[in-house]
């Protein structure tokens, strides 16, 4: 971590060197910079030795040290609290909440490239950060944006994939049958059937992961124009960045809505190794899944209310309790609102984790967008009301570990201000951004030549016996 510390100071030093480089009109940064900084690959393909290095001999050195005791509520309760995973590219404190190789949401947004100075952070710079560990320059950013505009081009089968399912089909539905539909044009496949040797697995795999990220934007904006707008498709402009562009093709060319649309895709892309979509697509991937496969899977994973789907699930429960009890909710009216909620069996959607124990940094980064950007916005004072009434309702169930609000409490509400208030397309912006933290650790999953994920499993008898012989 302080490795990646140093980096990252150094880095922000060296973007700044060349910002003011280049406002000086001097080329001494660029005389410095060779073609293979710039590019991504090349970068990785550097680093990948050395992380292999490093992994052989974590194995032969501590592959026996113990990190824990199995207990019987981690096998029934969902394997929570269990440690079987590795996941290089984020890692989650329960208190903290997410670092991406190491850096904090708020330092990211400090050291990670902006498209103007003190702007969010440009999702290819995370992109960058999480394949690299490496805070990258400005330079290697826009170079990196070309490319994905490069790999942008969506073949035409997607689209008819995609037509042949009813408009009134789940956003979700339709978006992972455009994944599916990708998946006809997989390197990995295409290598794998010509007997490419376990070496080289990764190469391919970049190819997918990184055209994969680089096309979502496209089918995704052609899901939400389809069923929303008419059909009427907007052409990417390639002068934009990753997320910019994004929120262009959707039909939002607000300044302030590009810059959420930065934040919205970077904040989503990776919440370490165990959550149900970042995890399912390790487990199909170590099949040899090639990367559409193990991402449509994990999308699938996603649209589950208790996971992604918790977003639109969000929007759609503050709308009716507006509906319910008008603009001018009062406390008590919300307390009943909650309670009714709970009453009937259903979750308080935006609340609760199954790692974090305080509130989600991502929520509180919304939060702050949301007061800089639109603090009169009348759902967002609503979401600040709940943030005072939800926690101490729930810790008073007593059976609720995490009474505080999660990254889908908030996100609903800024979209909405802006005029994308479809709720239900909600968590296929949650999918373009997870592609970037699931892509990347495929990337590094064949890169260090991870074997087939396969925990072993039991009966309650096997359970049984097992207590009975141990008591
Ligand atoms: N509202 C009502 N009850 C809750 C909530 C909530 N927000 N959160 C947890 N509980 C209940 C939970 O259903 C369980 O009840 P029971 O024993 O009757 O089955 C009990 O509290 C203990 O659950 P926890 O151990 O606190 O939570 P767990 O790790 O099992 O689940 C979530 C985590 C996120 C699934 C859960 O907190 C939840 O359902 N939250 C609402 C849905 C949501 O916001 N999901 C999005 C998560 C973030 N994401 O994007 O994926
Ligand atoms: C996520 O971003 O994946 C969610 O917060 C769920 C999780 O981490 O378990």
């Amino acid at each position: 971590m302080v490795f990646f510390r140093s980096v990252a100071v150094l880095s922000k030093l060296r973007s700044r060197l060349a910002q003011q480089s280049t406002s000086l009109g001097s080329v001494r940064w660029l005389q410095i910079q060779s073609a293979s900084d710039l590019d991504l690959h090349s970068q990785l393909k550097d680093l990948i030795p050395e992380q292999q290095e490093r992994l052989k001999k974590l194995k032969a050195e501590n592959g026996k040290v113990q990190l824990g005791n199995i207990t019987v509520d981690m096998v029934i309760g969902g394997m929570r609290g269990m440690t079987g995973l590795l996941w290089e590219t984020s890692l989650l404190d329960p208190d903290e909440g997410i670092r991406f190789r190491g850096l904090s949401i708020p330092e990211c947004q400090k050291l990670l490239p902006a498209a103007s100075p003190g702007g969010e952070p440009l999702p290819e710079g995370l992109l960058w950060l999480l394949l690299t560990g490496k805070v990258p320059s400005k330079e290697q950013v826009d170079s990196l944006s070309k490319e994905l505009h490069s790999r942008s081009k969506v073949p035409d089968h997607v689209y008819k994939a995609i037509n042949a399912l009813p408009p009134t089909a789940h956003p979700m539905t339709q978006f992972t049958t455009g994944v599916m539909a990708l998946q006809v044009e997989s390197e990995f496949q295409k290598a794998y059937d010509k007997g490419l040797s376990k070496a080289k697995f990764w190469e391919p795999t970049y190819e997918d992961s990184m055209n994969l990220i680089a096309r979502l934007p496209v089918v995704a904006s052609f899901v939400y124009r389809r069923i929303y707008k008419e059909g009427q498709i907007i052409p990417a402009d390639s002068s934009l960045d990753y997320g910019a562009n994004f929120s262009h093709v959707l039909g939002y060319d607000d300044p302030k809505m590009m810059e959420l649309m930065r934040l919205y895709v970077t904040i989503h892309s990776d919440h370490e190794g165990g959550n149900v979509s970042a995890h399912t697509a390790h487990l199909v991937g170590s099949a040899l899944s090639d990367p559409y496969l193990s991402f449509a899977a994990a999308l699938n994973g996603l649209a589950g209310p208790l996971h992604g789907l918790a977003n639109q699930e969000v929007l759609l429960w503050i709308k009716s309790l507006v509906e319910e009890c008008g603009e001018n909710i009062t406390t008590e009216q919300l307390k009943d609102y909650i309670w009714k909620t709970l009453n009937s069996g259903k979750v308080v959607p935006g609340y609760g984790h199954g790692v974090l124990r305080k509130t989600d940094p991502r929520y509180t980064c919304q939060r702050e967008f949301a007061l800089k950007h639109l603090p009169d916005d009348p759902l967002f004072q609503l979401v600040s009301k709940l943030y005072e009434v939800v926690p101490p309702i729930l810790t008073h169930l007593g059976k609720v570990k995490n009474p505080w609000p999660n990254v889908d409490a908030h996100s609903g509400v800024l979209l909405n201000h802006f005029g994308l208030s479809e709720a239900r397309y909600y968590t296929v912006l949650f999918g373009v951004s997870r592609s970037i933290g699931i892509g990347s650790q495929l990337i590094w999953d064949r890169a260090l030549g991870l074997p087939l994920e396969r925990p072993k499993s039991v009966t309650m008898e096997w359970l049984e016996n097992y207590c009975k012989k141990a008591a």
